[in-house]
C-alpha cells in the first residue's frame, strides 16, 4: 500500500481484517454483496477514521459530518465502519448479518443502527438525499449563524457519500447533481467508486459516458484517482483527494476513484459474481492468504488490532471538545438562535405560528399555486415564494425558505431531496413545495 505519514502496519492490518469480514459475514449467511464491502474497506476506513468528523460515542451531534452510503446493497462497507470506530456494533452483530431481528439488515436502515444516517438500497437515491442534506446544512447555518465566514460556522460540516456506478446511472442522482452544482453546494463530497462492474457484469454494456466531463458540466469539482498498479485502491492519492475535496468549500466535489471489485480474491476479483454473491470456502481461504491471515479462521479480529481502529475515540474526544467550545460561545453571543436551536430540536412550532394563516373568502377563484405560496410564506421575515417566478434561486440566500428546482419540480429527484432536510437535522420542507410549477425560466 502506498504510504502516507499517519498510515501504520496496523492500518494494513485493519483493512485485512475487514475485507475478510465482509467475505466471512456474506458467506455465513449465503447472501449478500462481499465484493464490494471488501474493495472499499481502506476507502471507508480512511474516512472514518481521518476525515470524518464525528463521534462515535454520540452519534446525534448536530456538529457532526453526515455520511451515506447510497451504495446500501454494500451495507458492509458501513456496518465494518461502525464496529470498528466504536458505535455499539459488534463481532456478533456481524455474525447476523442479513438475519431477522439483526442491527446488520441488508441495506444500511435509518433509525435502526446507531450511525446510520440514511436508509439507502435503491440506487442514485442517496446522492439525492446527500444533497437535501447538504441543503439543510447551508439552511442551519444561514438561518442560526449568517454572519460567520464560510467554512468558520460552528455549523459547518461536510456530507459525505460513497456511491457506485449504479449509483450514477440513475437519473435521480443526475437532477440531484445538476441542482447541487447550480446551488454551489460545496459542503458535498461524492466518492465514486468505478469499479466498471454491476449486478450484470461490465458497466460498459451500458454506460460508456465521461461521468467526469458530466459532473465538471454540472459545475463541481471533479478529482480522479487511479487505482494502484496492483489493483488495490491508491490509498495516498485517495487521501490527497479527500483533502482537496473538503477544501474545495464552493463546490460540490466527486472524486472519482477507480477501483477492483472483491481486491485481492485471486479469482472473484473484477467479477459481477463477487457483487451478489457469496465467494465460496474456498475463494474466501485463498482470499485470506493473499491478504497474510490465516485462512482457518472465520470473522477474525485480534484484540490489538480492533483496539488500534478504536483508537479513533482519542480524536473524536479532542474534535467534541473543540467544537463544544465553539459552541458554548456561540450559544452565549446568540442567545435568539440558541433559543431557536432549541425549539428546533425538540420539533416544536412557534408559539401562534398560526396566527397569520391567511383565509381565503369562498367565491373568489385563487390558483391553488398562489394560494398554497401565501400559506406557506405567512410572516413578514420570509422570503416570498413568488420571487420564484422570476426563476431565481433562494436557497442560497441566508434564511431563506425556497428551493428552486427548476423544471423538474415534481421530478423523482425532489423526493429524496426533501428527506434529506429532516434526517440532516430538524427541518422539515412543506409537502406543497415539491408541487409548485415549473418556473418560467431562468435569469441570464
Ligand atoms: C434503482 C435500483 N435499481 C436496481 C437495483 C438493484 N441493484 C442492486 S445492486 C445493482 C448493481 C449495482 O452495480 P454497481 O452500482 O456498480 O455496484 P457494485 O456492483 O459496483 O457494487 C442493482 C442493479 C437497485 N438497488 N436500485
Ligand atoms: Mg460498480
Amino acid at each position: 500500500m502506498s504510504p502516507i505519514s499517519d498510515w501504520s502496519e496496523m492500518d494494513d492490518l485493519v483493512v485485512a481484517h475487514a475485507r475478510a469480514l465482509a467475505a466471512d459475514a456474506v458467506q455465513k449467511v449465503g447472501n449478500g454483496h462481499p465484493g464490494t464491502a471488501m474493495s472499499l474497506a481502506p476507502v471507508a476506513y480512511r474516512l472514518f477514521q481521518r476525515h470524518l468528523v464525528h463521534d462515535p460515542s454520540d452519534p446525534q451531534w448536530i456538529g457532526r459530518d453526515r455520511f451515506i452510503l447510497s451504495c446500501g446493497h454494500s451495507s458492509l462497507t458501513l456496518y465494518t465502519q461502525l464496529f470498528l470506530s466504536g458505535y455499539g456494533l459488534e463481532m456478533k452483530d456481524l455474525q447476523e448479518f442479513r438475519t431477522w431481528g439483526s442491527l446488520t439488515p441488508g441495506h444500511p436502515e435509518f433509525g435502526h443502527t446507531a450511525g446510520v444516517e440514511m436508509t439507502t438500497g435503491p440506487l442514485g437515491q442517496g446522492v439525492a438525499t446527500a444533497v437535501g442534506m447538504a441543503m439543510a446544512a447551508r439552511y442551519e447555518r444561514g438561518l442560526l449563524d449568517p454572519q460567520s465566514p464560510l467554512g468558520n460556522s460552528v455549523f459547518d460540516h461536510s456530507i459525505w457519500v460513497i456511491c457506485s456506478d449504479g449509483d450514477l446511472q440513475e437519473g435521480v442522482s443526475a437532477e440531484a447533481s445538476s441542482l447541487a452544482g447550480t446551488q454551489e453546494l460545496g459542503s458535498l463530497n461524492v466518492i465514486y467508486d468505478d469499479n466498471r462492474i454491476s449486478i450484470e457484469g461490465d458497466t460498459h454494456n451500458a454506460f460508456t459516458e465521461d461521468v467526469s466531463a458530466r459532473y465538471r458540466a454540472y459545475g463541481w469539482h471533479v478529482i480522479e484517482v487511479a487505482a494502484a498498479s496492483n489493483g488495490n485502491v491508491d490509498i495516498a492519492a485517495l487521501d490527497a483527494a479527500m483533502v482537496a475535496a473538503k477544501k474545495e468549500i464552493t463546490k460540490p466535489s466527486l472524486i472519482r476513484m477507480k477501483s477492483v471489485i472483491a481486491w485481492p480474491a485471486p479469482k472473484a476479483q473484477g467479477t459481477a459474481g463477487s457483487h451478489g454473491s457469496a465467494l465460496g470456502d474456498e475463494e474466501i481461504a485463498a482470499t485470506k492468504v493473499a491478504l497474510g491471515l490465516n485462512p482457518e479462521e472465520k470473522f477474525a479480529m485480534p484484540a490489538e488490532v480492533l483496539a488500534h481502529a478504536r483508537l479513533l475515540k482519542d480524536r473524536a474526544a479532542k474534535m467534541r471538545k473543540e467544537w463544544d467550545k465553539k459552541f458554548a460561545s456561540w450559544q452565549s453571543s446568540n442567545p435568539e438562535q440558541a433559543k431557536l436551536l432549541e425549539r428546533l430540536r425538540a420539533k416544536a412550532l412557534p408559539a401562534g405560528w398560526d396566527s397569520d394563516i391567511p383565509i381565503f373568502a369562498p367565491g373568489k377563484d385563487v390558483a391553488t399555486r398562489a394560494a398554497s405560496g401565501d400559506t406557506r410564506q405567512g410572516g413578514s421575515e420570509d422570503l416570498h415564494c413568488a420571487q420564484r417566478a422570476a426563476g431565481r434561486a433562494l436557497f442560497d440566500q441566508p434564511g431563506a425558505r425556497c428551493r428552486d428546482c427548476g423544471c423538474p419540480s415534481s421530478g423523482p429527484a425532489n423526493a429524496p431531496m426533501d428527506h434529506g432536510g429532516p434526517a440532516h437535522a430538524a427541518f422539515r420542507p412543506s409537502a406543497l413545495a415539491r408541487r409548485h410549477q415549473p418556473t418560467a425560466g431562468r435569469p441570464s
